[in-house]
């Protein structure tokens, strides 16, 4: 053994050439008061093999602060994903808002925008079925103002007093710690099914409104009615909606299971990668504008969160569109620190009296203080307004920007930086609504029809829709372990509609339908077909952005593939290469085509499209290869377009399908237009017609 004076402190067979650097790109490496560090790789002891010695400062800072990473994860919507990128205003709105952000046309805003999942934890996976959260805050000139949505335009629940109790029922059981995010358990559906409030939203979450394919591919909306308020002082209700211009896109629920198993980061990962090819999402921010007297006459209670206002009934008018265009430098500081507040609004708006809304503006600031540690979460930069701030709110932990000069009160006398005075003019003014009434708990009569729009949104959806929706309800159902529960929910159905309850009762295999529930309303049958409320009446009609997954193999043919990927790049879509190795293939004219996966990670659930293009070498290895078998039989199975050339033919006849293909299958071959021909088909997204023949038991 060595003695310890000759040995070397450590060799470059222990990496000493990787972290002994020095020039511009590896700056000296340092503690947190800034003390160089001379080795970063041994804590100090007493002789190579003895204890370590307590007066080591480097080790115990660097440990003591790793021990301190973790802050409290949000207490719903924990696993989310943001970018940068800008709100721009189209025209003036002065009619409609003194909102500052809303007057000039074609001026820029910054936003800071997260998307979310709800109930799962923030390790969970990208596309369970759950609502997902679109939280924007725009850093207008008059201060921040925060849109907290959802991509659902209504909620479980009408009162902020039922959250808590909402969110333990979806979260994991607090004995076992489990399931995870999901809401297919007992606790949620005996929740919901004795909150029959919650069955508008039911109908959002079981269809596939709750597996999008990409936050790219959703609409969000601010769910309550809010204000707009003039220069003169009037006021008009706005629901806001985000409008996707890249159309709507879901999954299907087999393909968002193995999704999750594949690539538990399929969301923000397409976000990432999107912005940064520089294929920049936007959305078309809108409002349904209306006044009392519409609130007045309007079928349901315009405070209520459970109830929308159909587009077909209030248009949506555009304000503006809202680009995103940079991905954050570090996801801690911006990601992870950003704390939106449903209170954050500008001299403009104003709130309204949605009881879940009031109830939103007490939690937020108040969880925030205990997820960012004190009141000065403000002065994290992604927190911070852009925009001049003056006020006299000082110290508290970790205060950074405290006022300066003597003045810390007002009114004061000091001439010389006397510090900021109110503005009436321009400052935020509550919009003055006559209030009057008894002190109250009680839920008023106007929120009482739980059923009707329920049933306008399922009349609403396609038959395929309707389908998914009816096989969310059985698959949740299905893994509720107590059968009362199941029979309570079907309950409700009947009162949708008798047709979905009676899909749900057979799938669940039901002996004989139960009783209608109770209904404090008759539920209605005569509201209005709404397109609005369908994703395949609002698909994209283009293929641009979505991804087409090519197999390739040993002597693939180059002509064909060459003109695959212009295809697909002339229509603005993006093409992976899979193959049977990452290091690639050898093309028919000699040429290496490098792959993006490896077949066995790179399934078809994480393209929209597939094309096979195998050689002819190896042909019948590769069909007996069971990941090629998953590849094309999912791919099927999920409704996608399939592209194939003659070789091709043998896969398709080992994975069962020589005699199923449709006219979503496609032959590719070297004729012209073989290829534009089946990117055009692939702008459907899915070839829906197959659906019932591969469900079908
Ligand atoms: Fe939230 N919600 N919420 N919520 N919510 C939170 O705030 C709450 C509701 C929404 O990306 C929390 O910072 C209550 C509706 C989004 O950081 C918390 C009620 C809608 C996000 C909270 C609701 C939302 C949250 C947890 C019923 C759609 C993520 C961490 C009265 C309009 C924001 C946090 C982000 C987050 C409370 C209902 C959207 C605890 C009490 C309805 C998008 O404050």
């Amino acid at each position: 053994m060595p003695h310890n004076s000759d040995h070397p402190k450590h060799s470059a067979a222990e990496g000493g050439e990787w972290h002994q650097r020095s020039d511009k790109a590896h700056p000296t490496l340092t503690t947190q008061q800034g003390v160089p560090i001379a080795d970063d790789q041994n804590s100090l002891r007493a002789g190579a093999r003895g204890p370590g010695l307590l007066e080591d400062q480097v080790l115990r800072e660097k440990l003591f602060h790793f021990d301190h990473e973790r802050i409290p994860e949000r207490v719903v919507h924990a696993r989310g994903v943001g970018f940068h990128g800008y709100f721009e205003n189209y025209k003036n709105q002065s009619e409609l808002t003194k909102a500052d952000l809303f007057q000039r046309p074609g001026e820029q805003t910054p936003v800071f925008v997260r998307f979310s999942t709800v109930a799962g934890n923030k390790g969970s996976v990208d596309v369970p079925r759950d609502a997902r959260g679109f939280a924007t805050k725009f850093y207008t000139q008059q201060g921040n103002w925060d849109l907290v949505g959802n991509n659902i335009p209504v909620f479980f629940i009408q009162d902020a007093m039922k959250f808590p109790d909402l969110v333990h029922a979806v979260k994991e059981a607090p004995d076992r710690g489990f399931p995870q995010a999901q809401s297919a358990h007992d606790n949620f559906w005996d929740f919901v099914s004795l909150m029959p409030e919650s069955t508008h939203m039911l109908m959002w979450v079981m269809s596939d409104r709750a597996i999008p394919r990409s936050p790219r591919f959703m609409e969000g909306f601010g769910v309550h009615s809010f204000r707009f308020v003039n220069a003169r002082g009037e006021s008009h209700f706005v629901k806001f909606h985000w409008k996707p211009k890249q159309g709507l896109q879901s999954v299907v629920w087999n393909e968002a299971v193995k999704i999750n198993g594949a690539d538990p980061d399929f969301h923000r990962r397409d976000m990432w990668d999107a912005i940064q090819r520089g294929d920049y999402p936007e959305w078309e921010l809108g409002v349904q504008i209306f006044d009392d007297a519409f609130a007045e006459e309007f079928e349901f209670d315009i405070l209520d969160p459970t109830k929308l206002i159909p587009e077909e009934q209030v248009p949506v008018t555009p304000l503006g569109k809202m680009v995103l265009n940079r991905v954050v430098d570090n996801f801690f500081a911006e990601t992870e620190q950003v704390a939106f507040c449903t209170q954050n609004i500008v001299p403009g708006m104003d709130h309204s009296n949605d009881p879940l809304l009031q109830g939103r503006n007490f939690s937020y600031l108040d969880t925030q203080t205990k997820r960012l540690g004190g009141p000065n979460f403000t002065h994290i930069p992604i927190n911070a307004p852009k925009c001049p701030m003056h006020h006299f709110q000082q110290d508290g932990h970790m205060a950074m920007t405290n006022p300066g000069g003597r003045a810390n009160y007002e009114p004061n006398s000091w001439d010389d930086n006397p510090g900021p005075r109110e503005n009436p003019e321009h400052g935020f003014e509550s919009y003055p609504e006559k209030i009057s009434g008894t002190k109250v708990r009680e839920r008023s009569p106007t929120f009482a029809d739980h059923y009707s729009q329920a049933w306008q949104f399922y009349v609403s959806q396609t038959e395929t829709e309707q389908n998914h929706i009816a096989d969310a309800f059985v698959f949740e159902l299905s893994k509720v372990e107590r059968e009362d529960i199941r029979i309570r929910m079907v309950a409700h159905l009947l009162n949708v509609d008798d047709a979905l309850a009676g899909k749900v009762a057979d799938g669940l295999g039901l002996e004989a339908l139960p009783k209608a529930a109770t209904a404090a309303v008759v539920p209605r049958k005569d509201l209005p077909v709404s397109d609005a409320l369908s994703i395949l009446k609002n698909g994209p009609s283009s293929f641009a952005g979505r991804k087409l997954g090519v197999f390739v193999s040993e002597g693939t043919d180059a002509k064909i593939f060459d003109a695959l990927k212009a295809a697909a790049e002339h229509e603005g879509a993006v093409l992976a290469v899979i193959a049977p190795a990452i290091g690639g293939v050898t093309d028919s004219s000699g040429r290496k085509i490098s792959a993006n996966e490896k077949i066995d990670g790179g399934p078809s659930v994480l393209f929209d499209a597939v094309a096979l293009l195998p050689g002819d070498k190896d042909i019948q290895k590769l069909a007996s290869h069971s990941p090629v078998r998953d590849f094309i039989c999912d791919a099927f199975a999920h409704c996608k377009f399939i592209g194939y050339n003659t070789a091709a033919e043998t896969l398709l006849k080992s994975a069962g399908l020589a005699d199923s293909k449709d006219d979503g299958c496609l032959k590719i071959d070297s004729k012209e237009d073989s290829c534009s021909r089946f990117i055009e088909r692939c702008r459907d997204l899915r070839y829906w017609p197959r659906e019932d023949a591969v469900n079908k038991v």
